[in-house]
């Protein structure tokens, strides 16, 4: 194994274990060892989170380890968002983006207005718990050319649908394109529901909303 991936390894396992006290020192190595920050936060930290929801699945772990994973990982992504984000780039378009309604996970939705950011975007961001009313009031007052939703539980997917709706009904839906993501949405059910895409990781999401402003 080289020395780039026992780094990696023991930042997954730092999630894993919420080693609160050594994640940014292990990111500062990694980084030092001349390893990407992308890769760090998706071959080592999200791989780690992707082990405590294991652990969740089979009781080992509870709401209070998932609490703590999520806050290991964010201390990890203070070091790390610097390197992820560019410089000053000129704006090539703006994303209004949130977490939908009754959905409070927002590391993913993070990371991708971090990289979005890079990429020249404008950035609204709504947080976390969005009702779809917020959703068209933002586009009604900022005008984005692309609206960016998250959901992370099977329960709160279907509030994506809502929101389109909600769109549709204030007579806004043609004038935005709409990009969804997070772990259980698919390409099949953003074609369901009426977005015009979905996107497996922030990378691809990215690329997704670049091609649709060039
Ligand atoms: Co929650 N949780 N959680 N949780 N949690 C999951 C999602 C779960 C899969 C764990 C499990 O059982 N294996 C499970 C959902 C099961 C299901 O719905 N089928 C679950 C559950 C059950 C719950 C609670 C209900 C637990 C409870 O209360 N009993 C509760 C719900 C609270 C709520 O939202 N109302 C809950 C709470 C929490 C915490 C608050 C404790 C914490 C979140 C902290 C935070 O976000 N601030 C938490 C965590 C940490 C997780 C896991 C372990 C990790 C999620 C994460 O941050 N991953 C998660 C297990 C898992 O996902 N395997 C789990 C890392 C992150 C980088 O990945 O968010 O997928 P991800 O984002 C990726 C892509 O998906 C994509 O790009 C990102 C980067 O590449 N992407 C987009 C995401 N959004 C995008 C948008 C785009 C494009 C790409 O365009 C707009």
């Amino acid at each position: 194994m080289s020395d780039k991936d026992e780094i990696i390894n023991k930042i997954r396992d730092a999630i894993v274990n919420l080693d609160i006290d050594n994640i940014q020192r292990l990111c500062m190595e990694a980084l030092k060892a001349g390893i990407p920050a992308y890769d760090i936060v998706m071959k080592g930290m999200s791989k780690g989170m992707e082990i405590v929801g294991e652990k969740y699945e089979r009781n080992e772990y509870f709401l209070a380890e998932l609490i703590m994973a999520g806050e290991v990982m964010k201390e990890g992504m203070k070091v790390l968002e610097p390197h992820l984000a560019g410089g000053e780039v000129k704006k090539i378009g703006k994303v209004i983006l949130g977490t939908v309604r009754g959905d409070l996970h927002d590391i993913g939705k993070n990371i991708v207005a971090t990289l979005l950011t890079a990429a020249g975007f404008e950035v609204i961001d709504l947080g976390v718990d969005v009702p779809p009313e917020k959703f068209v009031e933002a586009v009604k007052e900022n005008k984005p050319d692309i609206v960016g939703m998250s959901a992370l539980l099977t329960t709160t997917m279907i509030e994506m649908e809502n929101v389109i709706k909600a769109l549709k009904d204030a007579g806004l839906r043609d004038k935005v394109k709409i990009i969804i993501g997070g772990a259980p949405i698919t390409k099949e059910f953003a074609d369901k529901i009426g977005a015009d895409a979905a996107a497996r990781d922030a990378v691809e999401g990215v690329n997704i909303c670049k091609s649709w402003v060039s």
